[in-house]
């Protein structure tokens, strides 16, 4: 019998052999390196291992796909300004083996599907466009002509524009994206569901409503400068190595760091940084003056009772808040205080799970400290009430003045490489009115001003059959998105599924009735086009715009770079009636520049700026005290406690990334600081909770969810005893998003909830 989308979709539930050991203390070091040395080795050219690590964010190399954190503006490393996770983004990027039609005749779509995401990543990058034909079992090779005209015809034939869905992972550069959400306008829809739907929307939703802008407002220098940082839900000794760098330079400063996360996180406690040698034989850095073992969404509590106490003892001394800051810069400050008093300190404390001596620790820092940065990442926008957390921390922020100052702010720290840039250029299904008049008054057609489908409503939209086209500009949509059975089952709905994408992955085995795989060049590729190689630009997570080029040759001479992909598929659809001359803007990338410097803010002089080797910076309002808010001022908000309960048989869960994966991409079997090797079905529970329900260790169990009176499953796991707060477990993704329910989403900014998912657990 074939395969359902719904098992097409979800993982394999074997086992692969489960090793555990204590989990690790430090981070980086020697292990990171050879690490690193081991993945190059294995999956890259011995020559093209070399070039990598020579330009990997070096001025004028090209910019690390990791992850979105900034390169340092003054001097960089000559052992290498990249990290492990890097390294390993790269050996999977530009890894030796290809595929093309041989692979695809001689594997069928449902043979695929049985193989586990490490196995789908590691086939080999994808070398020529293919097609399956409506009831085909196999992809075929297909000319990229016809593709293009394949993908017109299904978009031309729609009723409405908005029957299609153009969805965009953040590695696409700023040049792809901005031409990419220009064709999606002039086609007529606002359809531009991003992987930020899923990431940071909440710190962009809080941010903008708070201080004016959706970003971070922090420099790589305020970091090094800040008297305290506060790092909360963030696994950076994983997911941002590089941070650790600067945050062992603040600490150098005389800085002192809070972490505040469920798990004890390696990278937290302690640091080597690999790029310093003395300190490779030495031992490293203790980076967290304090670690706060917080309960899963105690965050705001957590801040209630520090803005709680803070004010019991501005009352009783009146030095605690910067009252000329709050007095000349903010707005609803009387608002916020009397809200404030509502709540109860130990109502609040309690909901923490932290012990008194742990809180009033902290409280001491954040009391004494003038100059604070706020570090956050998904442990904060991955839940209900994630602008609640944000707004809350921001009110923290605003009482100590530690805004728009040197050494203080906010620091949301960004996921993919160009997440953050691929939203200042325009991939923003509510984008603002301003930049549709924008483009109206550049282009002279009127874009749609219905806001479009973000992720969540895309889904639905699928299942619903309201939208038949897929398109997606990078990313692994079914792995990535929530409720992964219903979420199949609107992918099978569709006409036509395409994917852009530089290897295999899950989604491209869930289609529509037909679907296309449409290989694209990856970062590091040289970029070859009619006015010589192209250079692209990208932003990272402090608002720098810099500049990235390839420096190997392309995997094959069957790629297309993204923006080529973009201004065919736009031509081949929208043809006479475009008023665009799509085709030039893929000979010279110059074109784009010149376009995007007339529409969005702050790019003028963008071709001559982009050529400086360390970049530029983006205007930033809240890094100067203007803040474009409703009210012109920065906003104190009123944020309430979370309200959910649970009962005694269950546990909320946290979805996280293991060390060895980027998002969906599996790079390998081990979470070394974790200290489980080998197995990824997994689940970290509290040893009471462990007792509560007689599982011993390694014990295999099945998970079930229950929301709005649906009930989800996911079977077999190995319980891992964890040093986790009771109450809480916590699981890899893509393996669990099938427990995560559509509807449960962050109020206003959509983003699913994938941290806070309550469940219950049972031996298997
Ligand atoms: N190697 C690697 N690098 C990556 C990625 C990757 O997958 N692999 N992904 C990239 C992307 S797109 C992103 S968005 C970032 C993600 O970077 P992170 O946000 O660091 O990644 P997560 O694994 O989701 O972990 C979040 C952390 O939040 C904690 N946490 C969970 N719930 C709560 C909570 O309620 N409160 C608090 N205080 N903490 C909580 C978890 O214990 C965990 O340590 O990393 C980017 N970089
Ligand atoms: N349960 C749960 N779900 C989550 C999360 C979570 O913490 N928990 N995190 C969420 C977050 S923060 C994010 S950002 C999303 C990630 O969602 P996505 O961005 O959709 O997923 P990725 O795994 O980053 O996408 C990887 C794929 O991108 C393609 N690719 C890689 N490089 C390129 C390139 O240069 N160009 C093109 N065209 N394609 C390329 C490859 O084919 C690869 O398979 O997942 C979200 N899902
Ligand atoms: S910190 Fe992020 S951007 Fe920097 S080298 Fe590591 S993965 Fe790449
Ligand atoms: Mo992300």
């Amino acid at each position: 019998m074939s395969k359902s989308p719904i098992d097409k979709a979800n993982t394999p539930e074997e086992f692969t052999n489960l090793k555990v050991t204590k989990p690790a203390k430090n981070s980086g070091g020697f292990k990171a390196l050879k690490s690193a040395v081991n993945h190059a080795s294995k999956y890259l050219k011995p020559s093209d291992a070399i070039k990598i690590s020579t330009k990997i964010n070096q001025k004028g190399g090209f910019d690390c796909p990791g992850c979105a954190w900034p390169d340092p503006d003054d001097e960089r490393s000559s052992l290498g300004e990249y990290c492990e996770n890097g390294m390993k983004a790269m050996s999977e990027e530009m890894q030796k083996t290809t595929i093309g039609f041989k692979f695809f005749a001689d594997h069928s779509v449902e043979e695929l599907a049985k193989l586990s995401d490490f196995e789908i990543g590691k086939s080999g990058r994808l070398s020529e466009p293919v097609f399956l034909a409506e009831g085909a079992t196999h992809y075929q090779p297909i000319s990229w002509e016809s593709a293009f005209k394949k993908v017109g015809k299904h978009l031309n034939a729609l009723n409405d524009p908005d029957e299609a869905v153009f969805y965009t992972s953040g590695r696409t550069t700023n040049e792809a994206a901005f031409l990419y959400q220009l064709f999606v306008r002039e086609f007529g829809t606002a359809n531009l569901p991003d992987c930020s739907n899923m990431c940071h929307e909440a710190s962009g939703s809080a941010l903008s409503e708070t201080l004016g802008i959706g970003k971070g407002s922090v420099t790589l220098d305020d970091l090094y400068k800040a008297e305290l940082v506060m790092v909360i839900g963030q696994n950076p000794g994983t997911n941002h190595p590089r941070m650790l760098t600067a945050l062992e330079k603040c600490k150098r400063n005389g800085g002192k760091i809070i972490a505040i996360n469920p798990l004890p996180e390696a990278g937290l406690i302690k640091f080597t940084n690999p790029q310093n040698p003395v300190k490779l034989l030495t031992g490293g850095t203790r980076l967290a003056d304090i670690f706060v073992p917080i309960t899963i969404n105690g965050d705001v509590a957590l801040i209630k009772a520090l803005l709680l106490k803070l004010l019991e003892k501005e009352e009783l001394e009146g030095n605690v808040f910067d009252k000329d800051f709050i007095n000349e810069h903010t707005h609803s400050y009387d608002a916020f205080i009397s809200d404030l008093k509502q709540y109860d300190f130990s109502d609040c404390l309690a909901l923490t799970g932290i012990d008194t001596p742990t809180f009033d620790a902290v409280f001491d820092l954040v009391l004494n400290k003038k100059k604070i940065i706020i570090c956050w990442a998904m442990g904060l926008t991955q839940h209900e009430n994630a602008v609640d957390n944000i707004r809350e921390l921001v009110n923290l922020l605003l009482l100590k003045g530690s805004i728009g100052k040197e050494g203080a702010g906010t620091c949301p720290v960004r996921g993919h490489s160009n997440v953050q840039g691929d939203r200042t250029v325009g991939i923003w299904e509510a984008a603002p009115q301003a930049f549709l008049d924008k483009i109206e008054n550049k282009y002279g057609f009127k874009p749609t001003t219905k806001h479009g489908y973000s992720v969540i409503d895309a889904i639905k939209a699928m299942n619903e059959k309201k939208a038949k086209v897929f398109f997606g500009l990078g990313g692994n949509f079914i792995s990535a998105v929530p409720d992964t059975n219903y979420s199949a089952e609107g992918l099978a709905n569709c006409n036509l599924t395409v994917h852009v994408s530089t290897k295999l992955n899950r989604s491209h085995l869930v289609t529509g009735k037909e679907a296309l795989i449409l290989p694209c060049l990856g970062r590091a590729e040289k970029d070859y086009q009619k006015t010589g190689v192209q250079l692209q630009s990208v932003e990272n997570s402090m608002g720098v715009v810099s500049s990235t080029k390839g420096i190997l040759e392309p995997c094959s001479d069957k790629l297309l770079s993204e923006v080529a992909v973009v201004c065919n598929i736009a031509h081949a659809t929208l043809k006479e009636r475009s008023k665009i001359d799509w085709l030039q803007y893929k000979d010279d990338y110059n074109l784009v520049r010149d376009d995007i410097q007339e529409v969005v803010d702050g790019f003028q002089d963008y071709n001559k700026r982009i050529k400086k080797p360390s970049g530029f910076y983006l205007p930033n309002g809240a890094r100067e005290r203007t803040f474009k808010t409703k009210t012109g001022k920065a906003n104190f908000s009123l944020n309430k406690l979370p309200e959910w309960k649970l009962k005694d048989s269950e546990l909320i869960m946290m979805t996280i990334r293991s060390h060895d994966q980027f998002n969906t991409t599996i790079y390998g079997l081990n979470d070394r600081y974790r200290g489980v090797f080998n197995e990824r079905r997994i689940i970290f529970m509290n040893r009471e909770d462990m007792k509560a329900r007689n599982l011993e260790e390694h014990q295999i169990v099945n998970l079930t969810s229950e929301f709005n009176g649906k009930v989800r499953k996911a079977n077999n796991f190995k319980v891992v005893g964890y040093d986790i707060p009771k109450n809480c477990c916590a699981t890899y993704f893509p393996e669990t998003n099938v427990l995560v329910p559509i509807d449960s989403y962050a109020h206003t900014a959509k983003t699913p909830a994938s941290k806070s998912i309550i469940i219950t657990v049972e031996a298997g």
